[in-house]
């Protein structure tokens, strides 16, 4: 009989990584407990989601000793908080790429002692895993790459920079042709800034070989989400964000592998007929702001309720995979301008004007087969709260049943968020 799920302890590891370990050993077992009922309560579940399962029971320990091995050999290991930082070229330094946590509420009042408190809880939630000494990913970095998506984060890359050394990309806030200018500049400083910690320069065939991999995780990602649009749904939206959060920590030639083994069989109960939820449960997708690790809060809500979440229109979600790079270069100018194409095509709100983003959101919605759209703002997120105005009225004019909330990651409004989508599932169901 296999052990009972647990998330694994290594305190010595974690001792070596400078930790304040004795606050961070209540973590697994808080986390074990949230996992387990969220999501091993599940009916049904797909057995390749195994591979998923193991990765959470080894995010505290053997993930971070893979990360730990690559970094001893010289190879960089970047954190990054925005999927604007072209991890193609941390990926053709041998090195990692790891997004860093920000979905916990457990590190909120470590921030708080330091940044104001009403700015966005991702902002907060990153900052006090650093200055709390409580995520191993952030104490394995060798650097963050920041970016100037918004203000709460390009201020916050300031303080932390007291305690991780921690770079700024510039992300041009418009998309004409002298944004793109600089974001290619930018995208070079990027090489150069992860060429100068591994000692060695990156060259085409390096770079060429990591746009593959990361296009052929971008690509794996997008067949699994095809296939979980098939009604009845062969797979839960809990599930399908966990994978997506994971794909932003694992080494991603093996995640690439186990999504397709995922999707075959996925295939496979498409054709039997093996679901998580009948044909009828009503379909909603999700759009708006990320929701990083392990911020599982209003898929639990959604799902709890009755409905099943058939896609996220999220940075954690298809932001990140539905656009891939032209692999056709002839020279490493050509695959960063290209590279640099293919980025410039997230339609994040800090871009003016984004009206493609409201078109990728009414796409995505019929590609679905979704009923209604609720889209999740994170607190003090004025240009995804603002941009939330005209996907309402675009919505609204398609007769698309539509919901805007906003939360943060405290348990306090569980009760009120679970009233709103109850009742907006029974809108759908008319
Ligand atoms: S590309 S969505 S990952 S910036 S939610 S911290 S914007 S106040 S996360 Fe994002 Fe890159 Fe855009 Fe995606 Fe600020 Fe808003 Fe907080 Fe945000």
């Amino acid at each position: 009989m296999s052990e009972p799920f647990k998330i694994k302890s290594d305190p010595e590891l974690w001792e070596k990584l400078g930790m304040d370990v004795s606050r961070f050993s209540g973590m697994p077992p808080m986390l074990t407990t949230a996992y387990t009922n969220i999501f091993l309560s599940q009916k049904n579940r797909p057995s390749e989601m195994a591979y998923f399962d193991n990765m959470i029971e080894n995010i505290h320990t053997g993930r971070i000793h893979e990360i730990m091995a690559v970094k001893e050999t010289g190879k960089p290991v970047i954190g990054t908080f925005c999927v604007y930082v072209p991890e193609e070229l941390i990926v053709a330094a041998g090195g990692i790429c790891v997004g860093l946590c920000g979905g916990a509420q457990g590190s909120i009042a470590d921030a708080e002692k330091i940044l104001p408190r009403n700015i966005c809880p991702m902002v907060k939630s990153a900052f006090g895993f650093k200055i709390g000494k409580i995520c191993p990913y952030f104490q394995a970095v060798d650097l963050v790459y920041g970016e100037t998506t918004c203000d709460a984060k390009k201020k916050t890359w300031e303080l932390l920079d007291r305690y991780v050394p921690t770079h700024v990309m510039e992300i041009p806030q418009m998309k004409r042709e002298r944004d793109k200018k600089l974001w290619v500049e930018e995208v070079k400083d990027f090489k150069a800034a992860v060429d100068k910690i591994s000692g060695t320069e990156t060259e085409f065939d390096d770079i060429a070989g990591a746009i593959k991999t990361i296009n052929a995780k971008r690509a794996a990602l997008q067949r699994l989400n095809n296939l979980r649009h098939f009604n009845p749904s062969p797979i839960s939206g809990r599930d399908m964000l966990l994978i997506e959060q994971i794909a932003f920590y694992d080494e991603p030639v093996r995640f690439t592998e186990k999504v397709h083994a995922l999707c075959n069989e996925l295939d496979k109960r498409i054709k039997d007929g093996v679901a998580v939820a009948p044909a009828s449960t009503p379909r909603i997708l999700v759009s708006g702001t990320p929701m990083a690790l392990p911020n599982w809060k209003l898929h639990n809500i959604i799902e709890s309720s009755g409905a099943i979440v058939v896609n996220e229109e999220s940075c954690i979600g298809t932001r990140y995979y539905k656009d891939l790079i032209d692999e056709g270069s002839t020279s490493v100018d050509q695959q960063l301008e290209r590279l640099t194409e293919r980025y410039m095509k997230i339609d994040c709100s800090c871009f003016t004007p984004n009206d493609e983003r409201i078109d990728q959101v009414i796409k995505e919605y019929e590609e679905s087969g979704a009923q209604g759209i609720i889209d999740y703002c994170l607190q003090f997120c004025h240009t995804y709260n603002i941009e939330a105005v005209k996907l309402r009225e675009a919505c609204e004019q398609r007769g698309i049943p539509f919901m805007a909330i906003e939360s943060d990651y405290s348990p306090d409004d569980v009760g009120q968020l679970q009233t709103r989508v109850e009742a907006f599932i029974e809108q759908i169901q008319g």
